[in-house]
């Protein structure tokens, strides 16, 4: 089986943030070579209801896993962290996400990759470039091009990631 390189988006606004990233993390190194981890990012929450700042970062590896077999493990790896699954976009302790998977484009129902809306979210796009500075969307346009449009959008960086042996 050949691998993928495949970018995870990471997001928690409920509980103890920071631990719910660093498990999956670690979770994440597990399903593959992790290549990469961005800063850890302080984002206001966009959509939804009134709720909570979110930290946000995002995780590349090099994976064997087919797309809907990494989903289903980051699925799990959401419920070990205790999400619970209420109103769209709302609250969370762990939200995973596969924004990128290569150059491929994948619809499938219950998986989009592209992640549909990746390009519209700063909370997205500003740690993705972080940790995959040359990433592409399928028809080969830059991600890092994509930045300027959602430079509005309030992101902090907020804490360097746990480095990995
Ligand atoms: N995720 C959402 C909806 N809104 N806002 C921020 N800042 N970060 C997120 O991860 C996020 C969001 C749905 O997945
Ligand atoms: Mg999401
Ligand atoms: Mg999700």
């Amino acid at each position: 089986v050949a691998s993928h390189r495949a970018a995870v988006g990471l997001g928690s606004n409920l509980g103890d943030r920071r631990s719910h990233i660093d498990a999956a993390l670690s979770a994440i190194a597990r399903l593959g070579r992790l290549v990469a981890v961005s800063s850890i990012y302080e984002t206001a929450p966009v959509g939804g209801p009134e709720q909570g700042p979110y930290l946000n970062a995002v995780a590349v590896i090099d994976t064997d896993l087919a797309p809907i077999a990494l989903l289903t493990c980051l699925r799990h790896v959401e419920q070990q962290q205790g999400r619970e699954r209420r109103e769209r976009w709302g609250p969370r302790t762990l939200d995973l996400d596969v924004l990128l998977y290569g150059h491929e484009t994948v619809a499938m129902q219950g998986l989009t990759v592209p992640h549909p809306r990746m390009g519209e979210r700063r909370f997205v796009l500003e740690p993705l470039v972080e940790a995959w500075p040359d990433a592409e969307l399928p028809d080969g346009t830059a991600v890092g091009s994509l930045l300027d449009a959602v430079s509005d959008q309030d992101v902090v960086r907020h804490e360097p990631p746990p480095t990995f042996p």
